[in-house]
């Protein structure tokens, strides 16, 4: 087992590593930039590394300067959170080659799913259905007119190097597929210096279902169950939960165990996710990889018993899984919201500044992860996310019921926040019903 680890993220993330690293006595050592100097979870590291000014770019996503903390630091692993170069196939392999492991996937793996082409590819050849659609890469509009006839409208056009929502342009009809085609191209080489694209039929009001897996470096893998993620704006998730209510115990099966397949195939190890769309009808389609640890990942902690990050790093660290699928169970009902420093009156405006009063929530079933403390300063330089509310009840009511009360509970001041519209949310028929999808927030609440 590693000795010394170094977590290149910030905020919440590099605070649940830390704790991980502790669980499993393991030292770490943080890496911060001058605008998280002198942040509170900082002091709970063992050591804390400057690694630049405030700008992601030259700091948390900076390569040399990451890399040149963990060998001052002579750290045997790197843990890189969730975004910033968490899924970056490069930064992988350069931690490797220094012969510091990265705590995640293999780089090729990384490489090929990170092209959602391939990444689609490889799931038909697993046999997991994929949402009917081109076959590979569009090369001219003529045949893509073609395709999308055969398919029949709407398409939606994605960009291969696309993923989380960027890069996709919905087509109704041909001379809108003419349009979007050209867009999407000079969008997707401008975001991603890669401008191909790929057809598929769009999914009208999709319910968004993802899989946690875990595989180790001996070839097991294994699910641990979905959690449904409708609730978003704009690509952002606001709220996510297991088990996904209303979602019949054998379509859950079968796709639980595509996932499983896709990843087998693709030669993955550590944690990861499978997304899924699912129609109104309970048909599932794979559309990606997630190649990393999620936001969301202590929904799939509460209902299972397993801690995500501490395994992470027993995988990384050679360990093979210490249990077995049938080992694995789903308990109870476990929801997260998303406490993120923004006005939703305001169409979710960043609200960085000074937190004056931080009074959390408790009692039994809360779980809060957040570095946030009265008197914490939210930098404006990063993402909102400020908290993570989760509740662990026996039924999906009595989980409703408590992330109502511990909701009830929270104040916040001297920051807007996101609390006000998840009051709104645990009072509304249709999600109190389950019956969500992922136009739920823009159809309720539609100036937000
Ligand atoms: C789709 C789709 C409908 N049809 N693909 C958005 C993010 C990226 N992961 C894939 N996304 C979608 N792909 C087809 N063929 C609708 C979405 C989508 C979506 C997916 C998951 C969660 C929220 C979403 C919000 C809008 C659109």
């Amino acid at each position: 087992m590693f000795q010394r680890i170094l977590v290149a993220n910030r905020g919440e993330i590099a605070l649940r590593v830390i704790r991980a690293c502790h669980d499993l006595g393991i030292e770490v050592v943080a890496v911060f930039s001058e605008a998280d100097r002198g942040a509170p979870y900082l002091a709970l590291a063992d050591e804390a590394i400057c690694i630049g000014p405030p700008p992601a770019t030259d700091s948390y996503l900076n390569i040399p300067r990451i890399i040149s903390a963990a060998e001052i630091a002579n750290v045997q692993a790197i843990h890189p959170g969730y975004g910033f170069l968490s899924e970056n196939a490069h930064f992988a392999e350069i931690c490797r080659s220094c012969n510091i492991e990265f705590i995640g996937p293999p780089q090729d793996a990384m490489r090929r799913l990170g092209n959602k082409n391939e990444a689609r590819k490889l799931a038909q050849q697993a046999k997991v259905p994929v949402v009917p659609g081109s076959e590979g890469l569009i090369d001219n509009e003529a045949e893509a007119v073609r395709l999308a006839q055969a398919i029949g409208y709407p398409v939606l056009i994605k960009a291969a190097a696309g993923g989380g929502g960027r890069g996709m342009r919905v087509a109704r009809n041909d001379i809108s597929l003419r349009t979007g085609l050209q867009a999407a191209r000079q969008e997707a080489e401008k975001a991603f210096k890669d401008g191909s694209v790929y057809l598929e039929k769009y999914i009208e009001q999709p319910r968004h279902i993802e899989v946690q897996i875990l595989g180790d470096r001996h070839g097991n893998v294994v699910h641990l169950f979905e959690r449904e993620c409708s609730l978003q704006r704009r690509h952002q998730k606001l709220v996510e939960e297991s088990p996904a209510p209303n979602l019949p115990a054998d379509v859950r099966d079968a796709i639980c165990q595509a996932a499983v397949r896709l990843v087998k195939a693709a030669g993955y190890y550590n944690a990861g996710t499978c997304e899924f769309l699912v129609d109104a009808e309970n048909r599932f389609y794979f559309i990606e990889v997630n190649a990393r640890i999620q936001v969301e990942h202590p929904v799939t902690e509460l209902v299972t018993g397993i801690d995500l990050v501490r395994q992470q790093i027993r995988i990384a660290a050679g360990e093979p899984l210490p249990f077995s699928q049938e080992q694995i169970t789903q308990r109870g009902s476990a929801i997260e919201c998303r406490i993120n420093a923004e006005d939703p009156a305001a169409d979710f405006r960043p609200s960085p500044g000074t937190v004056t009063r931080w009074q959390p929530p408790g009692g039994p079933g809360v779980r809060l992860d957040t570095h946030v403390v009265t008197g914490y300063r939210v930098p404006p330089n990063y993402d909102s996310l400020v908290a993570k509310l989760l509740v662990h009840q026996p039924t999906r009511p009595e989980a409703i019921a408590c992330m109502r009360r511990a909701l009830s509970e929270f104040i916040v001041e001297g920051i807007k926040t996101t609390i006000p519209l998840h009051r709104e949310i645990f009072k509304h028929t249709a999600f109190i019903e389950g019956r969500v999808d992922t136009t739920f927030i823009e159809r309720n609440w539609p100036r937000s």
